[in-house]
């Protein structure tokens, strides 16, 4: 278990929130990144930068990452639509809440239904900002001791087998310790026959499908048995809980959750169900770094085991996101891959590199980054006070 905090009033320390700033910025990515839903050729990304003011009057700034993509096509949130939200709604009840920490944060935008990314950003800024206020990592905050964390890379789906397998043995060459294939129907079992086929019977290989099949696919999907693959992630529409329990009775391999699994209850009602077999947990999608941990710690008390996903963050995020898989559930590599492999230039001085094959956990005070302002600056396409 972690040191994770609840829902209940915490006694850290609160804080007057000072200035807020969105900024919208726009970075192209290294290659078209294709999943079942779509191609992503460049960021439109979202960022919130809070200033929160102690009781002895100084002032700490704190930056959080919005994952929401342009287009609502992962899920319902879209980037702008996660600013109007957090301008008209979100920002406004923070304000309105007086004196807070992250847990508050939360807490004061809770009655608004939905938005996850949008408040997951607003948390974490103000969580980043208040951790740098007290001298704290995110790892000591969270407890997490763990050094290091395997890095495990996702590859977009391929027009052809031959790209597919150059493009599997570049990161096999960089040294990834688990490749992650996006399917869809028409490009699955060729294709991971061959990945299996090429990275041989040792590298853990695991596919996601975003949601691109049908309750009537199990017989078709059971054929990736054959593969030794390590999950199967959410092969069916995310409000199909009850179809993802039958699949997993019909396949071998382990059925995965990730754009059906928004909150602590309801990744506890799939797992009841016999619908999530592993976890992904993606901060973004359940609202925030609290809410993950609450997730993690749900899933190692029923022995659930869960990997952090990915939203191909910037070096703000993915400094996170490595130290939330640092916690012990963490169990399987996560996609916590370099910097390089979406980005040629991060907006952080010290992007993710990998190192045989993982990621050193940041300690710093704060959630692990220090933005390279001038590269931040010049990519910014909009910045709004709040
Ligand atoms: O951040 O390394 C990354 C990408 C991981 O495949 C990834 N994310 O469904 O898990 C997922 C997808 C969501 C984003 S696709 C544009
Ligand atoms: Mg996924």
């Amino acid at each position: 278990m972690s040191n994770a905090p609840s829902n209940a009033p915490s006694n850290a320390p609160t804080f007057t929130l000072g200035a807020i700033e969105l900024r919208r910025i726009a970075l192209a990515l290294v290659a078209p990144f294709r999943t079942s839903f779509g191609v992503e050729t460049d960021r439109d990304i979202l960022l919130v930068r809070v200033e929160l003011i102690g009781s002895d009057g100084a002032v700490t700034e704190g930056w959080g990452e919005c994952v929401a993509l342009a287009e609502p096509t992962y899920s319902p949130e879209y980037v702008d639509g996660a600013q109007h939200v957090m301008l008209s709604h979100l920002i406004p009840a923070v304000r309105n809440a007086g004196q807070i920490d992250a847990a508050g944060a939360t807490r004061a935008m809770a009655h608004f239904h939905g938005h996850p990314m949008a408040k997951g950003a607003i948390e974490m800024a103000i969580l980043d900002a208040q951790l740098r206020a007290t001298g704290t990592s995110f790892a000591d905050f969270l407890g997490a001791t763990r050094l290091t964390v395997p890095s495990g890379v996702s590859v977009g789906i391929h027009d052809t087998v031959d790209s597919l397998l150059t493009t599997v043995q570049g990161y096999m060459d960089d040294g990834y310790v688990r490749i992650k294939l996006k399917i869809e129907p028409g490009s699955d079992i060729e294709h991971v026959a061959a990945v299996r086929e090429l990275i041989g019977p040792d590298t853990p290989l695991q596919v996601d499908a975003n949601t691109a099949y049908r309750r009537t696919d199990g017989a078709h999907l059971a054929r990736l048995d054959a593969y030794d693959l390590l999950l199967i992630e959410q092969p069916l529409p995310e409000a199909d809980i009850i179809g993802h329990a039958q699949l997993a009775a019909e396949v071998e391999t382990p059925i995965c959750l990730d754009e059906s699994l928004v909150s602590t209850s309801g990744t506890a009602d799939a797992i009841a169900l016999g619908a999530c077999e592993i976890a992904n947990i993606k901060p973004g999608r359940v609202g925030g770094y609290l809410e993950a941990v609450r997730i993690h710690d749900l899933c190692v008390s029923v022995g659930i085991p869960v990997w952090c996903g990915g939203m191909l963050e910037t070096g703000i995020g993915r400094a996170a996101n490595a130290v939330l898989a640092s916690l012990p559930g963490f169990t399987l590599p996560g996609d916590i891959s370099a910097s390089t492999r979406f980005y040629a230039q991060d907006i952080v001085t010290d992007p993710i590199t990998i190192h045989d094959g993982h990621v050193t956990v940041p300690r710093s005070p704060g959630l692990g980054f220090d933005i390279d302002q001038s590269f931040l600056d010049r990519i910014t396409t909009a910045a709004i006070s709040a």
